[in-house]
């Protein structure tokens, strides 16, 4: 298994290389979406979670990212003497009709499948993404983990309907006729991702690219009125046998799968581990069930994450491990200070298999 460390867009920086570098990870996860243009943030890089307009702006939907661009980015990584593993997730603006199947559906298909062989020619293997419409929205923040250190969690349901114009929690178009987006069902949504993987998994497999899906965040089975896809531990399984291609593989998030009210986190994790199927994982540590959940820090919730790295190692895991979120410490740097704090956890778990 390998250490990497998560880097949202404003922080894909030399410095920030160096400090995943130093605390001894080896790989990058690299956001490209803004999720920090034109919304109001508590922190310059604190995870977002937004207001009822969700995190803020999608980017131009005539921009896509660019082969150029991530081969830059690429060899910018490997000049701090680490990997680029993975992009994770697509902006709404290149891709909104995907998920609500809207008019402009083809010609969102044609951007991901040109952004995945841009992809797979700029050498960056893997795509993480989360099917979802509403996306990560309703959580909280607060000072929920130990001492008091900022964190985020859910404080009950969350099931105002989405303006017009936002799809996963960004607004697409601010120029939307007033109202709110129709509530999908459950079967219309498993449809649209059905139709999506066979659409577009040839072409991952052409480029080189393997897609892995995130479960729900949070997992309700409904957020803002809309319908949810992998909200319980099983549902998994249902997106790997949709289709079999060696590409669709699972973005597996243990904090995410053990705020589901359903499954013993561990069974989960040998469940899915077992099948060879994940595309990297991310690793953190959380307290409670969905609704009322916070996210701790990494030694102090209620999953064994020594545990949970030993099933991994056990079935022959050999993929990227990183810390999605982590509290936020009192200090100058406190997202720097979170994150080397996991970091320094897991690379002690991960010393300690050997
Ligand atoms: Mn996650």
């Amino acid at each position: 298994m390998k250490l990497g460390l998560g880097l949202y867009r404003h922080m894909l920086t030399r410095e920030n290389f160096d400090f995943a570098r130093q605390t001894g990870a080896t790989h990058i996860v690299a956001h490209l979406v803004d999720y920090f243009r034109g919304g109001a943030q508590t922190g310059p890089d604190d995870q977002p979670t937004g207001t009822d307009w969700g995190w803020g702006r999608a980017g131009d939907p005539d921009q896509l990212w660019t082969e150029e661009e991530m081969t830059e980015l690429r060899r910018n990584v490997e000049a701090a003497g680490l990997k680029l593993e993975a992009i994770e997730n697509f902006d709404p603006a290149h891709w909104h009709d995907i998920l609500l199947d809207g008019p402009q559906r083809a010609r969102h298909i044609e951007n991901v499948k040109t952004i995945l062989r841009r992809m797979g020619r700029a050498g960056i293997p893997v795509m993480g993404y989360n099917f979802s419409i509403a996306g990560v929205a309703g959580r909280t923040k607060g000072t929920y983990a130990r001492g008091a250190a900022p964190s985020v969690g859910m404080e009950g349901p969350y099931d105002q309907p989405m303006p017009n114009g936002m799809v996963w929690n960004m607004v697409y178009d601010p120029k939307a006729p007033p109202g709110v987006v129709p509530s999908a069902t459950p079967e219309q949504l498993w449809s649209r991702l059905e139709r999506f993987l066979n659409d577009v998994l040839p072409v991952a497999e052409e480029a080189g690219v393997r897609l892995a899906l995130h479960p729900d965040d949070p997992p309700m089975p409904t957020i803002r009125a809309q319908p949810r896809l992998v909200y319980q531990p099983q549902l998994y399984q249902r997106v790997l046998d949709m289709n079999p291609s060696p590409a669709n593989q699972l973005e597996f998030c243990v904090g995410s799968l053990a705020e589901m009210t359903e499954g013993d986190i561990y069974d989960v994790v040998d469940r899915y581990s077992r099948q060879h199927r994940l595309g990297y994982v991310h690793l953190r540590n959380v307290r409670g069930k969905v609704p009322h959940y916070k996210e701790t820090f990494i030694d102090d919730g209620e999953v064994d994450v020594l545990r949970v790295l030993a099933i991994l190692q056990r079935n022959g895991f050999e993929g990227v491990i990183i810390p999605d979120h982590a509290p936020q410490m009192s200090c100058a740097a406190p997202w720097h200070a979170g994150m080397a704090f996991a970091l320094g956890y897991l690379k002690a778990g991960l010393q300690s298999l050997k």
